[in-house]
């Protein structure tokens, strides 16, 4: 079945990748990826610095998802300047994911990763972990500014990851600034922040970090990534590409991610759970959907979601 896409002019031979942050720190994890089924190789987003992230236990499954608050650990972004031209033997697309705590440390970062020419940028709007730091996408008049700046940096196709918005005048609102910009793609969403998990036999909350509180992925976040995913293709008249993520577990899923307009989709918590093995098993679920419905592509029911 055919399972590949294109965003921005850069083509994947299969739509289906890591989501930034899932397994995806170290060289090592890169290059896991790298021979792994990914479409894609993601970085975890990076910072100015080496960070060690937040004190742990500070990720837990459970079976409706996921909660972490990582606290952004990542190597910093001069060990991925020398480690993304080491990943190109894969001959698959990277993407370099950047964030940071001020506006600063964005440009910084795009500079740098610029010049190493990944073939994407994703530029990390949405981390709901860092203790004092409200999520940029919430912000749209800050998003707007961070982006007009980044902007005149980058020489790589960008998009944004975004938090998910709960509301159709909050998607709006970020359309529009996300026009003026002229990003390149969406990457939609990102953990639900900021979520609880209670251990009733314990009495106590399951993660270290900002008192237990942090970001929901898997299963539980499905309809609000769909709703997300479903938002925006409307909005961009089906013209922006679009990076599904949210509570994908099974080929369904992905199939339904592509139905309400995503030209790719991206796995956090199934593929922290299952490890590389789940980008083979997704592709082999949702090949055999299309085929049953008769499709010769997957890109072929791309927002075709029917309403009532
Ligand atoms: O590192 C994290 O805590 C983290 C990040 Br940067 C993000 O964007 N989303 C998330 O769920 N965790």
């Amino acid at each position: 079945m055919n399972l590949s896409t294109t965003i921005a002019d850069v083509h994947f031979s299969t739509c289906l990748m890591n989501a930034a942050g899932a397994l995806c720190v170290t060289q090592e994890e890169l290059e896991t990826l790298g021979r792994s089924r990914s479409g894609a190789i993601v970085t975890k987003s990076m910072t100015p610095a080496f960070r060690q992230g937040n004190p742990e236990p500070r990720y837990y499954s459970f079976p409706g998802g996921s909660i972490n608050s990582m606290g952004l650990p990542n190597l910093g972004y001069p060990a991925y300047a020398e480690i993304i031209p080491k990943l190109r033997k894969f001959g698959k697309p990277i993407i370099a994911s950047i964030a940071g705590l001020s506006p600063v440390d964005f440009l910084e970062a795009a500079q740098t990763i610029t010049s190493v020419q990944p073939d994407l940028i994703e530029i990390n709007l949405s981390c709901p972990n860092i203790p004092g730091k409200p999520q940029i996408g919430y912000d749209v008049e800050a998003s707007r500014s961070l982006l007009l700046q980044l902007k005149d940096v980058l020489t790589v196709p960008f998009g944004v990851k975004l938090p998910p918005y709960f509301d159709p005048v909050h998607h709006e609102a970020v359309a529009g600034v996300l026009q003026e910009v002229g990003v390149d793609f969406l990457s939609v969403i990102n953990s639900v922040g900021n979520g609880l998990v209670v251990d009733p036999d314990k009495e106590r909350v399951v993660i270290k970090p900002k008192a237990g509180f942090g970001g929901i992925g898997g299963r539980m976040i499905k309809p609000v990534a769909l709703a997300n995913v479903r938002a925006f293709w409307k909005l961009f008249d089906g013209q922006m590409p679009i990076i599904g993520t949210g509570g994908i577990v099974s080929g369904t899923d992905v199939f339904e991610h592509v139905l309400c307009g995503a030209s790719a989709v991206q796995i956090g918590t199934a593929f922290v759970d299952e490890g590389v093995t789940v980008f083979q098993r997704l592709e082999k679920e949702v090949s055999e959907i299309l085929h049953r419905k008769g499709y010769e592509s997957l890109l072929q029911c791309r927002g075709t979601l029917q309403e009532l």
